[in-house]
């Protein structure tokens, strides 16, 4: 398994293959802090290219690369 695999598994914590604004605050709250639901929905948006308000991992792929 690559790391980016690893890390959207990690952060996709109820394995629909999908991250929700939600489980990105979820995720980034436990790494740096505090997130308020604005800056992960925003962030969320930024990665979304489909429109679906969720992250696949094709969309996180490319986010991150
Ligand atoms: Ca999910
Ligand atoms: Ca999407």
């Amino acid at each position: 398994m690559d790391d980016k695999r690893a890390a959207f598994n990690a952060i996709d914590t109820d394995g629909d293959g999908y991250i929700t604004a939600d489980e990105f605050k979820r995720s980034l709250q436990t790494s740096s802090g505090k997130v308020s639901d604005s800056n992960a929905a925003a962030i969320v948006a930024m990665a979304d290219d489909n429109g679906d308000k969720k992250i696949d991992y094709n969309e996180y792929a490319k986010f991150v690369r």
